[in-house]
C-alpha cells in the first residue's frame, strides 16, 4: 500500500452507508466470486480491445442499395483502385484493434471465390474475375497484426437452396469452412440474425449448431458474434450500451442449447459512421460528427462494452476522404482526452485491504494489479490524496474482470472547497466504466463501492479533464 496521510478514524469520517460486518452478509458473500461466470481469454482479449471497425462491401456499394435482393449482375462488382490496406492502415491509425469484412451480405454475393457459387467475384470484372476481396484484407490484417473478422450473412437472397432447409445448412457450412480455413487465423465469425423467406417460400432453419461446431473444429479461438454464443448484441443500432451493462447474462434458449447456468456474453456495439451500412455518394457528407462519435465512445467502450463502427469502402474500393479524416479527429481526441490522469501515481488508502491488494493498485498504473477488500467489508472505500486542488471532469473505473463482473452500485465523492460532494452515482461497472460530470475541483476523492455480487475487485480508478467536443 502507499503511503498515506491520515488515520483510520478521519477515512471513516463522512462515509455514508453501512460499512459495519453484518454476519449473515458475509457468508452470503463467501465463496460468490468463485461461483461468478468468467471470461474465456479471448473474449477478455476482445473486451480489452475496445475498438473494431466493421467494412461493409459488397454489390450494394454499387447498386446504392442497402438490402440487395439476389439479382444483381456480379458484372457491377468492380472496385478498380481497392486497397484492402488502405482500409486496414486507416482503421490502425485510428486505433482500432480487429476489423470485420462483409465476406457475403443478404444478397448472396461472395467476395471470395467460393467453390460452391458463381455468384462472386469470380464472375465480376475486376481483377478479370481473379481477385479475392477476402484473401487482401485477410492479408492486410495479418501483416499489420489486427485481428481478422469476417460477417457471412446466413440469409442469402441468391442461393437456390435457401429455405431447404439441410441443403441450406450444407451449403453454408462449406463456405464457412472455406472462409476459416484458407485465409489463416479468424479471430471473430460475425452472425446477423435475418432470417427471410427463400425462393421455395419455405423459411430457413439455420443449424446454428452446426455452424458454432464448424468454427470450434476450424479456428477454435475464434469468438462467435451476435447470433453466436461469445458477444451479445447490445440491442440498437446507434452504437449505446445501456447504463447499467452486464457481461454476465442469462443463456439464450437457442445459442446456448442446453445452457442453465448464468453465462460471460458480453455487449457489442455495432454502428455505422454514416447514416446506412454501405457507401452511398450522398451520404458522404453524412459523416456523424466528432461530437457524436466521442458521445459513442463514452456510450459503448465506457460502459463496458466493445465499439464496431462501420467505415464503408466506396465504388474505387477505398474508404471515403471524409471518413478518414473524422477517424483521425476521433482519435486524436481519444488519446488527448486520456492522456493525462490525475490520479496515477497519487496515494491511496482504504481500511482493511487484502494482504497484496491495497488501494494503491488503482492508482499504479498497471494492467494486472486490483484493489479488494476483506470480505467483512460490506461496502469498501478507497480514498485518493490528489495532493493539490485538481479539475476533473470525467471519472474512469475498471473492475479486474478476468475474475468476474460484479459491481452493482457505486458512488464518487470529491473534497471541494465547500466540503465532499457527490459527483458520480453509479451502477455497473465492469471491464471499463466513462463517467462524465460538470468540472469539479477537488483535493481528495473516494470511491465506495455501494452493492457488489462479490466483494469488488477494482484494477483502476481514473481522473481526467476531457475536453468538450461539439
Ligand atoms: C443488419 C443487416 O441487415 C444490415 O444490413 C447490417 O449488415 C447490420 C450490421 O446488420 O441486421
Amino acid at each position: 500500500m502507499r503511503e498515506h496521510n491520515w488515520t483510520r478514524r478521519e477515512f471513516l469520517q463522512g462515509v455514508t452507508g453501512a460499512t459495519a460486518f453484518a454476519a449473515t452478509e458475509q457468508t452470503k458473500r463467501r465463496g460468490a466470486r468463485r461461483m461468478l461466470p468468467k471470461p474465456t481469454p479471448q473474449q477478455l482479449a476482445w473486451q480489452e480491445a475496445e475498438l473494431s471497425m466493421f467494412l461493409h462491401f459488397g454489390v450494394n456499394t454499387f447498386t446504392d442499395r442497402e438490402w440487395g435482393d439476389g439479382t444483381e449482375d456480379p458484372r457491377i462488382f468492380n472496385p478498380e483502385k481497392l486497397s484492402a490496406r488502405q482500409w486496414v492502415q486507416t482503421a490502425k491509425e485510428a486505433g482500432f484493434k480487429f476489423v470485420i469484412l462483409t465476406a457475403k451480405h443478404h444478397d448472396g454475393f461472395c467476395l471470395w471465390q467460393s467453390k460452391y457459387t458463381e455468384h462472386s467475384v469470380k464472375n465480376s470484372p475486376w481483377k478479370d474475375g481473379k481477385g479475392d476481396v477476402v484473401r487482401e484484407f485477410t492479408e492486410a490484417c495479418h501483416e499489420a497484426k489486427l485481428k481478422v473478422g469476417l460477417y457471412l450473412s446466413p440469409w442469402d437472397r441468391h442461393e437456390r437452396t435457401y429455405g431447404d432447409s439441410p441443403a441450406y445448412n450444407q451449403h453454408y457450412v462449406n463456405q464457412l469452412t472455406e472462409l476459416l480455413t484458407e485465409y489463416g487465423e479468424v479471430s471473430e465469425v460475425w452472425f446477423d440474425g435475418a432470417n427471410g423467406e427463400g425462393p421455395n417460400g419455405k423459411r430457413q432453419e439455420y443449424d446454428w449448431q452446426a455452424f458454432y461446431g464448424t468454427i470450434r473444429k476450424h479456428q477454435p479461438k475464434a469468438l462467435i458474434a451476435i447470433s453466436g454464443p461469445d458477444i451479445r448484441w447490445v440491442g440498437n443500432e446507434d452504437g449505446f450500451a445501456h447504463e447499467t451493462e452486464w457481461s454476465v447474462q442469462n443463456p439464450d434458449a437457442t445459442i446456448h442449447a442446453g445452457q442453465t447456468e448464468k453465462i460471460w456474453w458480453p455487449a457489442e456495439c455495432d454502428v455505422s459512421i454514416r447514416p446506412g451500412w454501405f457507401w452511398h455518394e450522398r451520404e458522404d457528407a453524412q459523416v456523424k460528427s466528432l461530437a457524436h462519435l466521442m458521445d459513442i465512445y463514452y456510450r459503448s467502450v465506457g460502459r463496458n462494452s466493445v465499439l464496431l463502427l462501420n467505415v464503408p469502402p466506396n465504388r474505387q474500393g477505398l474508404l471515403a476522404d471524409p471518413d478518414v479524416a473524422r477517424l483521425k479527429e476521433f482519435r486524436k481526441t481519444v488519446l488527448d482526452s486520456f492522456e493525462h490522469d490525475y490520479a496515477q501515481g497519487k496515494p491511496a488508502f482504504a481500511a482493511n485491504s487484502l494482504r497484496g491488494h491495497g488501494a494503491g493498485n488503482v492508482t499504479d498504473g498497471r494492467p494486472n494489479t486490483f484493489w479488494s477488500a476483506i470480505e467483512e467489508e460490506i461496502q469498501p472505500t478507497l480514498e485518493i490524496d490528489l495532493r493539490v486542488p485538481t479539475k476533473f471532469n470525467t471519472l474512469l473505473t475498471q473492475e479486474y474482470v478476468a475474475e468476474g463482473q460484479c459491481v452493482e452500485q457505486y458512488r464518487l465523492e470529491a473534497l471541494t472547497e465547500s466540503g465532499w460532494q457527490t459527483l458520480v452515482n453509479g451502477t455497473t461497472i465492469g471491464r471499463k466504466k466513462l463517467d462524465r460530470f460538470e468540472a469539479a475541483t477537488a483535493t481528495k476523492v473516494r470511491l465506495t463501492i455501494l452493492k457488489s455480487l462479490a466483494p469488488p475487485q477494482i484494477q483502476r480508478l481514473g481522473l481526467f479533464q476531457t475536453p468538450k467536443v461539439g
